[in-house]
């Protein structure tokens, strides 16, 4: 039987498109059923489970998985020996705490003694101890934002994405305890031909990050601003300069970052370019 390395993914929730879309730009073809429990990749020697997300720190932990894809959020809040091997950033959110609109805040001494409702006590508790603050912590496993409108809390403290649940709730975000997104989480003993493995998946999401952040840009330009031009996007190496077919005219092809990208435009329709075509990579080697 072939050896496959085991990878937990969340069944369905806010991370599995975002854990399906990432293995598959990696190469790595499942496919996704209703009510399927595993699937074996054609392209990959990796078996997919999916699961709670709740329950994937504590089979990676024990080996029952080698590698998961969770929110950074449950990871650190169930303490599970793993090892944080790469973020991957989707799903980010923020986990906060949060007291109703018609209260003034003044600082994270009001939690002292307040009742905060919560799916996240360890976190919780750890940031108020580092404030010095002790508080009575309710944990609820879910619709934790309604607990003050029932009189059941004074705060909460929640994932906050838009900001649209605390706002419905009448209630006002006003301490950001972490931020959060994706990770990939492995066992920290892995065999060295599962490690193997998964290097493969790591140097594959290098290469799709790389790429994110930057772009392939064609121009045209007169030869004689071709070594300014070359200056204000010097690639990955160099660019290619190639003549055209009108005389005294090049093209020249570059990688440019998409933080410095319209900066380098404005400079580059300064120095003489024309024609500029930007076309975004899928993966980069570098
Ligand atoms: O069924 P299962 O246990 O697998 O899933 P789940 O219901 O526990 O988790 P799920 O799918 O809701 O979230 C999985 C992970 O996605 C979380 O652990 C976070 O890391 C991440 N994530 C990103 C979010 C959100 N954004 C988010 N907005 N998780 C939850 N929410 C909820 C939040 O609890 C609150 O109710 O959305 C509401 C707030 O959203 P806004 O946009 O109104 O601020
Ligand atoms: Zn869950």
């Amino acid at each position: 039987m072939k050896q496959r390395l085991k990878i937990a993914i969340q069944k369905s929730g806010r991370l599995s498109e975002g854990s399906v879309k990432l293995l598959k730009s990696c190469g790595i073809k499942i496919n996704v059923g209703v009510n399927k429990l595993k699937a074996l990749s054609s392209s990959f020697p990796v078996e997919i489970l999916y699961l709670r997300d709740d329950d994937i720190p504590q089979y990676v932990s024990d080996g029952v998985v080698d590698v998961g894809i969770i929110g950074e959020n449950v990871f650190v809040e169930k303490q599970k020996e793993a090892d944080l091997v790469q973020r991957l950033g989707f799903s980010k959110c923020k986990l906060s705490l949060a007291i109703p609109k018609t209260q003034e805040y003044k600082g994270v001494e009001m939690f002292q003694g307040k009742r905060i409702a919560t799916s996240y006590p360890n976190i919780l508790k750890q940031f108020l101890s580092s404030k010095g603050v002790e508080a009575d912590i309710h944990e609820i496993s879910g619709s934790v934002e309604i607990a003050p409108g029932m009189g059941l809390a004074d705060a909460v403290c929640d994932i906050v994405s838009s900001g649209s649940t605390l706002f419905m709730n009448n209630l006002e975000e006003v301490e950001i305890i972490m931020r959060s997104e994706a990770i990939l989480i492995a066992n920290p003993k892995l065999a060295d031909w599962k490690q193997t493995l998964l290097d493969k998946i790591i140097f594959r999401i290098n290469a799709i990050n790389a790429a994110g952040n930057n772009k392939y840009i064609l121009l045209n330009a007169p030869n004689d601003a071709v070594e300014k031009i070359c200056n204000i996007i010097p690639g990955m190496k160099n660019p290619t300069v190639m003549p055209l077919a009108t005389k005294g005219w090049s093209s020249i092809h570059s990688v440019v970052d998409e933080s410095a990208f319209w900066d380098s435009i404005d400079q580059l329709k300064a120095a003489g370019a024309e024609g500029i075509l930007v076309i975004p990579i899928e993966k980069m080697i570098v």
